[in-house]
């Protein structure tokens, strides 16, 4: 008889504001899962695709000029580049891929900038949808003492705030889409205590019940 694939993997997102602890968290689910032999760490933007670099440089020289549909276009594209490789390790590899930010930080921060939200949305279809999004909560006043700010373009109090506003609109439009989204209040206390809340929506999701195929952003 024909190989079977083995059971899929998961596709896990860490959305949030900036120094909302997103790298910090995702790194100890990425030891927790069984490290790079089982677990695939994906970081949005790629900054080392020849679109990641142009956002690079967007994101790191604030004179630079260019227009905001095209900015958020590049971010998606950058999505795009890895879409089919996400698939084949969930679906075919078996594998667990989990992303530091995601489509939703793409329309989310648009969207702080005024841009419609179903324009913004609508380059994101079809991507790979996450089993799970964890939102890590955090109010900008205390993620602006947490140090490193105010070197990118959008690391600026006005814009933080407005993002948080965008991300409580997304999340409606994603919860209400019916995808699995959790927010966690990432304030509430030390790395310790935000991973124990980590850990136990991820855990969920790794026991439970899967189709083989993942599901597709469709809002
Ligand atoms: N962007 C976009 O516009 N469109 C898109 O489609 C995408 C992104 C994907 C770059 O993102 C920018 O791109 C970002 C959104 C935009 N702009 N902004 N703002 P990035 O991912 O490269 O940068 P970032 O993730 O926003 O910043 P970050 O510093 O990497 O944040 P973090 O990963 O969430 O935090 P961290 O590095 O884990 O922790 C930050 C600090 O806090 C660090 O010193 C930790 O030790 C400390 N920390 C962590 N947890 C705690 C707790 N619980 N208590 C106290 N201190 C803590
Ligand atoms: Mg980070």
């Amino acid at each position: 008889s024909t190989p079977q694939p083995p059971r899929r993997g998961l596709f896990i997102a860490l959305e949030g504001l900036d120094r909302a602890g997103k790298s910090t968290q995702i790194a100890r689910l990425h030891d927790q899962l069984g490290g790079p032999s089982r677990t695939t760490l994906l970081k949005f933007p790629d900054r080392t695709t020849p679109i990641g670099k142009l956002l690079h440089s967007y994101l790191t020289s604030p004179q630079e000029q260019l227009d905001d549909r095209a900015v958020h276009l590049l971010f998606a594209a950058n999505r795009w580049e890895v879409a089919a490789r996400i698939r084949r390790e969930v679906e075919q590899e078996g594998r667990i891929v989990l992303a530091d930010r995601y489509a939703w930080s793409g329309v989310a921060y648009s969207r702080a900038k005024g841009l419609p939200l179903s324009w913004l949305f609508s380059p994101e279809l079809g991507l790979p949808l996450p089993d799970l999004t964890l939102f890590l909560s955090l109010d900008p006043a205390v993620a602006a003492q947490r140090g490193g700010y105010g070197e990118e373009r959008y690391e600026e109090s006005g814009m933080q705030r407005r993002v948080r506003k965008s991300f409580g609109e997304v999340a409606r439009v994603v919860s209400g889409s019916g995808a699995n989204w959790r927010e966690l209040d990432a304030g509430r206390g030390g790395v310790e205590e935000v991973w124990e809340m980590v850990w136990g929506a991820v855990r969920g999701v790794v026991d439970g019940e899967r189709r083989q195929a993942l599901n597709e952003i469709d809002v």
